[in-house]
């Protein structure tokens, strides 16, 4: 076992203040050791740290709307073109690590030279032990022949119903056996019930229906639902509407950048 350089007390608390500022609530954070995401991925798209650095991964839990981003919206802190959102999570995850070496991938983020996602959001929540990761290969003999079903991650208490935000790597922090690796609660056992789950998420997530795969103990409030079925585009008007956004001379103090088609702005990428 490889002993810490930073105590990991320090590190378990400093989590705890986030958790509270990000009002995800215990498992909204899980610990792991970025040895256990490499050991499932190809060379391309593993993470370049020694295999027992500690990692954690951070889901934003369905309260996160009123209770981080609103009152976010509300101080006038989100600024410029980028996603409102992001900007949260952001600064939230800023805030809560000051003097920390901690390097933090967002889920948005692409790498530049592949334009592979910086880190594979779901296999992360999956190895962290929070939520399981339920791809095709889970479903034995599965009906699709080789029409692509992409794959999704289900929560044990919040079933489909939060975001996989980050991905925080403590560079010089090494956890040996200490941390236990655990398997994520298998909540969706049956082949039917995996196939339900699938078919929803990929042919009509838009109506929300495979979130609730399993009941969750929350869900998104009306109000972030509506929000999130806005075109981003149209979401400034959205917030203006609710008092959250001031409007500004000339137009509007948030802007989706121009000449961004939809396909390539951070405010329509899909994952809330
Ligand atoms: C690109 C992207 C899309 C694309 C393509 C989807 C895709 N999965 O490729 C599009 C635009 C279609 C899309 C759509 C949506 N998306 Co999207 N998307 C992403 C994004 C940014 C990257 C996904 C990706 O490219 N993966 C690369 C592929 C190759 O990875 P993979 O299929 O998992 O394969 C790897 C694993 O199989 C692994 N592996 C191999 N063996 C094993 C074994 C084990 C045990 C494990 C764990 C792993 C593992 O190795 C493979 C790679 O070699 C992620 C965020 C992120 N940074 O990860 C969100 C994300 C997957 N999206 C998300 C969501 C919610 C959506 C939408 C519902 C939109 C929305 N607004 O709500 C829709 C639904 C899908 C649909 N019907 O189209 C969520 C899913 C949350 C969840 N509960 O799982 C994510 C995680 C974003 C987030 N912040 O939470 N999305």
């Amino acid at each position: 076992m490889a002993s810490p350089t930073v105590n990991f007390e320090t590190v378990t608390f400093v989590m705890k203040t986030f958790v509270n500022d990000l009002s995800a609530y215990s498992s909204g954070v899980s610990e792991r050791q970025i040895g256990w995401y490499n050991d499932v991925l190809p060379a391309s798209l593993r993470q370049p740290h020694h295999e027992d650095t500690l990692a954690v991964v951070v889901l934003s839990t369905p309260d996160m709307f009123e209770r981080a981003f609103l009152p976010f919206m509300e101080k006038g802190c989100c600024q410029g073109v980028s996603d409102p959102i992001d900007q949260c999570v952001k600064h939230t995850i800023n805030s809560s690590f000051p003097g920390k070496k901690v390097e933090v991938s967002y889920d948005y983020e692409m790498l530049p030279a592949s334009r592979k996602p910086k880190f594979l959001a779901q296999t992360a929540a999956h190895v962290a032990g929070a939520a399981y990761y339920y791809q095709e290969a889970d479903v034995t003999d599965h009906p699709w022949g080789d029409k692509k079903k992409f794959g999704v991650c289900i929560h044990p208490r919040f079933g489909g119903w939060f975001a996989i935000r980050a991905l925080l790597v403590f560079e010089g922090v090494q956890v040996g056996c200490e941390v236990l690796q655990s398997s994520p609660p298998d909540c969706v056992p049956s082949r039917e019930a995996r196939i339900q789950l699938l078919e929803d998420f990929n042919l009509r997530w838009q109506d929300w229906k495979y979130r609730d795969i399993i009941p969750p103990v929350q869900r998104y409030s009306q109000r972030q639902r509506d929000y999130f079925s806005t075109r981003p585009a149209q979401r400034p008007a959205l917030l203006q509407e609710w008092g959250f956004l001031q409007k500004e001379k000339g137009g509007s103090q948030l802007e989706p950048p121009p000449g961004h088609g939809p396909q390539h702005s951070s405010w329509t990428s899909p994952r809330d």
